[in-house]
């Protein structure tokens, strides 16, 4: 039996790679932060309570920008393969702490580095890093490219993308120490991805339990930020394999690879917005425009533009092509815009008490 350690076993990504390990008969080892809620939501909401008991799911206590944390676990369980998602997540967070975003996202990823080495784990164990678009920041407006792939330079315009980047090269690095020992790694370049379990503060979910919520009477407005911004939006569960596909690689640490994943489309929050509402049997006007434009819906105001949700810098467009993960990892999206956005939608209504039509 391999075992898997998850930092952010308690977040989105983490909580469903725990799962998709599990299937596979992993014995998963997840690091938790002691002021996460226990047990945690997501793996109740996902039925892996059985799992806890049954001693294949461990949820040890730690944090990851704690070295000691990260050298008990790895003595303690010895795991063939760590998956780094643990992170400062949201960007808009990061431009307020950034020195706090910087500590987890970059200098954890250096921890785990720091205690494999120490551990004298090198040839032990594989490390997959949680890298994100956000790296390519400005690359669309300042190069002029419209999608983004292993080979676009990185232009990161937030607090967020700098540690991600930091943290990026550091394991880029370790497969390429020329005196000394390499490790295993691999990074998913992964454009945004979004489920059922998306924390609410990501612009998806809020769009999504906000239109619920106003359907059941409990709230009048959606307020957002900028409804210009383009994203390249999949589905979580699908890109999760990716991540377990990118730690299988075979041959020496140097020959491995990291990769895009994304599903090469891309489309403004606006037009996020009007999918949820066709779920819906809405159909929005909009009306105005920068912080005056309005969406209705027959007369009634339903979205509002707040400029306290813009961003000191915002990342205009992300498209990821992932034609090298198609070719290598046989990877490919499985779930369409439209399928990623109605699971979202019906989601949020059954936790409003409303009914869906089945599909
Ligand atoms: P998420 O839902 O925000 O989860 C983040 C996880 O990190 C949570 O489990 C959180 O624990 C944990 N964490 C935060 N600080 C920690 C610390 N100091 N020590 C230990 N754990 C800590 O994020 P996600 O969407 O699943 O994303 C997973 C990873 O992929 C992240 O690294 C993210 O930056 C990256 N990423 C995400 C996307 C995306 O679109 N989702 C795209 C590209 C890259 P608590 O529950 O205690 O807060
Ligand atoms: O949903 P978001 O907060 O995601 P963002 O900033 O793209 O970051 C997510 O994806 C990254 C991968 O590209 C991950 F690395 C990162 O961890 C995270 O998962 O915002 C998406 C867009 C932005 O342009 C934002 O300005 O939506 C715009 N937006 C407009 N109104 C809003 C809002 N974003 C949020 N969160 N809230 C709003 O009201």
């Amino acid at each position: 039996m391999k075992t898997a350690l998850i930092t952010g076993i308690t977040g989105q990504d983490g909580s469903i790679l725990a799962e998709l390990l599990l299937k596979k008969g992993y014995r998963v080892i997840g690091l938790m932060r002691r002021i996460s809620t226990e047990p945690p939501y997501r793996l109740r909401h996902l039925g892996l309570e059985d799992s806890l008991h049954s001693g294949s799911l461990i949820l040890a206590g730690g944090d990851i920008t704690d070295i000691n944390s990260i050298i008990n676990l790895l003595k303690k369980y010895q795991p063939d393969e760590i998956y780094n998602l643990a992170a400062q997540s949201d960007v808009a967070i990061a431009f307020e702490q950034p020195h706090l975003t910087a500590s987890i996202n970059y200098i954890g990823v250096l921890n785990i580095l720091t205690a494999i080495r120490a551990l004298n784990m090198e040839d032990a164990v594989r490390l997959y890093q949680a890298s994100t678009s956000e790296m390519f920041g400005g690359t669309a407006r300042e190069l002029k490219l419209q999608t983004q792939d292993e080979k676009t330079p990185f232009w990161p315009l937030s607090p967020y993308g700098n540690a991600k980047l930091a943290a990026h090269f550091e394991v880029v690095r370790a497969r390429h120490v020329e005196h000394g020992k390499q490790i295993r790694t691999a990074c998913g370049i992964l454009f945004n991805h979004e489920s059922e379990l998306r924390g609410e503060n990501f612009v998806t979910r809020k769009i999504t339990k906000a239109l619920a919520r106003i359907k059941a009477g409990k709230q009048d407005i959606l307020y957002l930020g900028n409804l210009e911004a383009k994203r390249d939006w999949g589905y979580a569960r699908d890109y999760v394999e990716a991540m377990w596909q990118m730690l299988q690689q075979e041959g020496p640490a140097d020959q491995w690879q990291d990769f895009v994943i994304a599903t090469g489309e891309t489309r403004t929050v606006r037009q996020f917005v009007e999918a949820a509402c066709k779920c819906l049997g809405w159909s929005i006007r909009w009306e105005g425009a920068g912080n005056n434009e309005k969406g209705y819906v027959d007369d009634k105001l339903v979205v509002a533009v707040n400029p306290k949700f813009f961003r000191p810098n915002d990342v205009y467009l992300l498209c990821g092509n992932p034609a090298k993960a198609k070719k290598i990892l046989g990877w490919r999206p499985k779930t369409s815009f439209d399928e990623l956005v109605a699971k979202m939608m019906a989601h949020d209504l059954k936790q409003e008490g409303i009914a869906v039509p089945a599909a």
